[in-house]
């Protein structure tokens, strides 16, 4: 089975055609008083990311780090399979501005499934990815 990236939301429009202002907070934030923010994956958003592809059984670390302006705290969760962070098996983890993570998974659940932040609005802003489990 093959799943689709998500349709680009209209508030995605190519680089250098939105005018970006920071806020009182210092967050970049589209003019025209919009709640414009781009929220990405290694520069990526809604799933457009390469696919992220391993193997069942096999040792994946997955190295986490924020980057960016005003409020980057985020929670990246794993949709299917679980991680080992800290002795402590989950599917989530929380991230402080410009905190580094590195958690371990061997994946049991093959499939194609989504990986994203936790943060309402950085979901709605395209923090969003998948990876893929081969049998
Ligand atoms: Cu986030």
């Amino acid at each position: 089975m093959r799943c689709e990236p998500y349709q680009l939301l209209p508030l995605v429009q190519p680089p250098g055609s939105v005018a970006l202002a920071e806020d009182q907070a210092g967050v970049l934030v589209g003019q025209a008083g919009s709640d414009f923010q781009m929220q990405t994956i290694n520069g990526m958003q809604y799933a457009n990311l390469p696919m992220m592809i391993m193997k069942k059984g096999d040792r994946v670390r997955w190295y986490l780090v924020t980057i960016g302006f005003g409020f980057n705290f985020h929670t990246p969760h794993w949709h299917g399979n679980v991680i080992l962070n800290d002795g402590k098996r989950t599917d989530v983890v929380a991230l402080s501005p410009a905190q580094m993570v590195t958690t371990d998974m061997v994946p049991d659940d093959p499939g194609i499934w989504l990986f994203h932040c936790h943060v309402s609005d950085h979901m709605d802003g395209g923090m969003i990815a998948r990876y893929q489990v081969l049998k």
